[in-house]
């Protein structure tokens, strides 16, 4: 093999907590205010990664954030020192602090989009850290992020990195979540599959009615354009509105895609037929045959689907061609669901096997096998180009597991977000992993 899908997991910071802050977004805002264990979260990350490296994938960490961010409470006006400042938050504007309290960046599928030099005009690796601007917890993010990213893929040859779009609802962007790359081999040619909620500038798209459309169409075709992509290779299509309204904040909880198979369901698209049909023409150009695997309706609801994060899942190639779909433990308890698998395993189909893996502490704020991951598709040079401290070994697990152990609280609840000890804990934490990982300075605690 000379290239591949690397697959980049957030690692859970030690703040993760429920704070319900993510409209739109079903399990964030129904467990608003539980306990959460930000040990275990960061563990049952860590036990994903670890079992995807031992089946050979390539395996990445990404890093977490500095929360909570003071530099975003001063900037809001509160002021003295970094205890007096988390102490005014909590007394007179608690959802503030718990919004920069927040670990959101673990959900790396939003982290940036990525273009793989076998797509781009310059035939390098193109990186748009995404500017997440539809909530406020998550717009504080892509300057971290962006740093993290070059920290990563340092190598100028190899690797562009863009800044996020601009921050105005007009472009938003929620980054790889809602782009999926086809291809025959990853370091070909390919199509790129970009998927918005609505258009900003054009009043003849339809809109949801009850929850925001994160993704526009314009945020699309800028990414588009700056990482250097040909019309020909290239599709858009819009999420079916109606979805967005029952709970599908992004792409990826409705499709997921691997080089030439879709695995989405019936209702996904807005004129499904004629964006798989394009997809089809598309990828026969670059030398690939489409295939897609759609669920319909009577075999998973889209209720069903929001609920088991059936779509949010990993399809991995193995070395015999064929598909293992990773999907949640919730997939498993939904029977209808667990059976629409078996059933598809066995159909003689591109996806033959099936692994299962529980990340109830992410999941519960509406995080999947899939949203815990952001792909880069990488030929074997460029693989040799990236920060190897970043990559998943026997070594780092280990390293990291103890980390996890020295530095996270196995219980965090609202009320602890005010305690301006968890600022402390979290940059010892940070300014640690920023050596395990060889990051440099990337955090504005390490900064100033
Ligand atoms: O942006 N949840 C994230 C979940 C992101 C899932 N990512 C993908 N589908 N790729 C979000 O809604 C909840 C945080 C809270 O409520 O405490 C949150 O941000």
């Amino acid at each position: 093999m000379t290239a591949f899908e690397a697959n980049f997991d957030g690692l859970v910071g030690p703040t993760h907590n429920y704070a319900g802050l993510s409209y739109g977004n079903v399990a964030s805002t129904s467990n608003e205010k539980a306990a959460s264990n930000p040990k275990l979260a960061a563990k049952q990350g860590l036990q994903k990664m670890k079992a995807l490296h031992d089946l050979g994938f390539k395996q990445g960490v990404l890093a977490p954030h500095e929360r909570p961010s003071v530099a975003h409470l001063r900037g809001l006006g509160f002021s003295g020192t970094d205890a007096e400042v988390i102490r005014q938050a909590a007394k007179q504007a608690p959802a503030i602090l718990a919004a920069v309290s927040s670990a959101s960046c673990m959900w790396t599928a939003n982290a940036a989009t990525i273009s793989p030099s076998g797509d781009t005009a310059d035939k390098r690796v193109h990186f748009t850290p995404a500017n997440l601007n539809n909530k406020f917890h998550r717009s504080i993010e892509h300057p971290t992020t962006g740093r993290i990213l070059k920290a990563m893929f340092a190598d100028e040859r190899h690797f562009a990195h863009h800044p996020a779009l601009p921050a105005q609802m007009h472009f938003g962007d929620e980054g790889a979540a809602n782009h999926t790359r086809f291809c025959a081999e990853y370091d070909a040619a390919g199509v790129e599959f970009f998927v918005f909620g609505q258009a900003a500038f054009d009043s003849r798209y339809p809109k949801p009615t009850r929850f925001p459309a994160r993704q526009t169409l314009e945020a699309c075709q800028a990414i588009a354009r700056l990482h250097g992509l040909s019309d020909d290779k290239v599709v858009y299509a819009q999420q079916d509105p109606d979805i967005i309204d029952a709970g599908v904040f992004h792409n990826d909880v409705i499709s997921v895609g691997n080089r030439n198979v879709l695995f989405h369901h019936q209702r996904s698209f807005h004129r499904q037929a004629e964006v798989l049909a394009e997809l089809e023409r598309k990828l026969a150009a670059v030398g690939g045959r489409f295939v897609a695997v759609e669920v319909p309706e009577a075999e998973v609801t889209v209720e069903e689907a929001v609920k088991s994060y059936l779509f949010n899942s990993q399809l991995l190639s193995k070395p015999d061609g064929k598909l293992i779909i990773v999907v949640p433990e919730e997939c498993h308890k939904i029977e209808r669901v667990w059976s629409f698998l078996n059933k598809l395993t066995e159909s003689g189909g591109p996806i033959d096997e099936v692994k299962v893996f529980d990340l109830k502490q992410s999941m519960q704020n509406g995080g999947g096998p899939a949203c815990l991951r952001l792909r880069v598709a990488l030929s074997q040079t460029e693989l040799a180009a990236v920060n190897p401290a970043v990559l998943m070994s026997e070594n780092l697990f280990t390293t990291l597991n103890g980390w996890v152990d020295k530095h996270y609280r196995d219980r965090l609840a609202a009320e602890d977000l005010a305690d301006p000890q968890l600022l402390i804990e979290c940059r010892t934490a940070l300014d640690e992993l920023t050596q395990i990982l060889k990051l440099g300075s990337v955090y504005p605690f390490q900064l100033v």
